[in-house]
């Protein structure tokens, strides 16, 4: 979408701290940290939110967090645990309509998501 700031980010108009990319998805460091470590999974793909899934994109979203795991052992957050969260719409707290999954640790977290 041509007016996607993370299809930009994709397609490399706009800079980022990529730390893993393959043909389907991205990660890259998000640019206002929340935590220690803080790092968003996108598909490359354009799907607007957790609600536009498919059933055609289920390996693409197993795919996500797949890479979710494979980032966190690579960053060295994986032996402790980590937080992976997708806000969803607006009551969950989306600001970006490309869907994409936040990848938190490095640190202590509660034991209630809120
Ligand atoms: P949300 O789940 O849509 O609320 O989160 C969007 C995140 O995208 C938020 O944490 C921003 O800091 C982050 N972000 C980014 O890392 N790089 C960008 O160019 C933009 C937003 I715009």
């Amino acid at each position: 979408m041509s007016d996607c700031l993370f299809c930009k980010i994709v397609a490399k108009e706009i800079p980022a701290e990529i730390v893993y990319e393959d043909d389907q998805v991205i990660a890259f460091k998000d640019i206002n940290p929340v935590t220690p470590v803080h790092i968003l999974l996108i598909p490359k793909k354009h799907i607007s939110d957790l609600t536009a899934i498919e059933s055609e994109d289920k390996e693409l979203i197993g795919h996500l967090h797949l890479t979710a795991v494979k980032v966190a052992e690579k960053i060295g957050i994986a032996k402790d645990g980590f937080r992976l969260v997708n806000n969803c719409k607006e009551y969950g707290g989306q600001v970006v309509y490309h869907l994409h999954f936040h990848l938190l640790g490095g640190k202590q977290l509660g034991t209630r998501p809120s």
